[in-house]
């Protein structure tokens, strides 16, 4: 008998990820559950090559459900992920709301596997942010081949992150250029077609974004809290996938080569590194793609120990939908979690 999984935020960008997901990497699901909030009960979502209709999360009874994956938002999980996880249910959390609680754990099954072990304490176990979750898939082979003294990121990130109004709007200012309508804002304060936009998520009161911030205390949160990191978090005109320039700074000497050899056997990585023109990956390549990509590795001779590297990733699959996916295998794996309808 396999497990019965809910999906909350089903109609959304991740949530539908998530079900594509599922029915690819056949998780052993004998039910999976689309939820959403009451405007978008009875629509239809696809799971595999079957159509299912979309439920009520706030009136659905998650107690003979083993897992509920978590894409509606910060606010809907602060308010419904200690209901579901006290029902026996357990809530792997896409939003931010659980990520810095100290009895939550936060997991890339890359890198802090272990660290799945304290969900019972909530039944609740977050999932990064769509920037930290790959950037943290490559350091973490480096930080443990040299030690990771200090990292500067610049990031590139795609609208889907923003959401799918975000998607629209790129689309709908793209066009109006070419028609030459007026361009509207309204998911982004400055204009996002062929442009870029140095603001993602809130100001903070420090000068930095939420989104900055989020990138700079999970990195310390999953890899090593001594680890000194700086961001600058940019929004770029993509759809999907995104990138990161990173500036790294080792306790010990590593070369160009010796990295990239270590990523090629890291878990997750795949390294395209052809010092040649278009040897390396770009978000547009990386859409629908598992592996965090890692390009232009080469050494930074402006400190002693310093590399740089330039990381790609799908936001919606290893960002979001693929790593809440990973920890609900690891969970299964472990044992920690055994199908409801097995037990009985
Ligand atoms: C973004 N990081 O790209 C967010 C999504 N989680 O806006």
């Amino acid at each position: 008998m396999g497990f019965k999984i809910a999906v909350a935020g089903a109609t959304g960008n991740v949530g539908r990820e998530m079900l594509d997901i599922l029915a690819e990497r056949n998780f052993p699901a004998d039910e999976v559950v689309p939820l959403a909030s009451s405007r978008s009960v009875g629509r239809d979502v696809s799971y595999g090559d079957r159509t299912l209709k979309v439920r009520n999360l706030e009136t659905y009874d998650f107690s003979g459900t083993d897992f509920c994956l978590m894409s509606a938002g910060g606010k809907v999980s602060e308010k419904w992920s200690p209901k579901i996880g006290a029902q026996g249910c357990v809530v792997i959390d896409n939003s931010s709301a659980w990520r810095y609680h100290a009895d939550v754990p936060l997991v890339v099954p890359e890198v802090n596997p272990d660290a799945v072990e304290g969900f019972t304490k909530r039944n609740i176990i977050a999932n990064p942010n769509c920037s930290t979750a790959q950037l943290v898939v490559a350091l973490k082979p480096l930080h443990d081949a040299a030690k990771i003294r200090r990292v500067v990121v610049a990031t590139y990130q795609s609208v889907s992150g923003g959401g799918k109004d975000a998607m629209d709007e790129l689309f709908n200012q793209t066009r109006a250029v070419f028609v030459a309508d007026p361009i509207e804002n309204k998911k982004f304060t400055k204009r996002i077609a062929f442009n870029v936009i140095p603001h993602i998520d809130v100001f903070m009161d420090d000068g930095y974004t939420k989104e900055e911030w989020k990138v700079l205390a999970e990195t310390k949160k999953m890899l090593d809290p001594k680890i000194k990191i700086t961001c600058t978090a940019v929004r770029v005109p993509v759809f999907i996938g995104h990138a990161e320039a990173v500036n790294i700074e080792f306790e010990n000497e590593i070369s160009a080569d010796e990295a990239r050899d270590i990523l090629r056997d890291a878990p997750g990585c795949l390294v395209v590194d052809k010092r040649e023109d278009g040897g390396y990956v770009t978000p547009y390549e990386c859409a629908g793609e598992d592996a965090t990509f890692i390009s232009r590795i080469r050494e930074d001779a402006t400190v002693e120990n310093g590399l740089n590297i330039w990381i790609v990733s799908d936001n919606l699959r290893k960002g979001a939908a693929l790593n809440a996916i990973q920890i609900a295998e690891l969970l299964v794996a472990r044992g920690l979690v055994t199908a409801k309808n097995q037990a009985a």
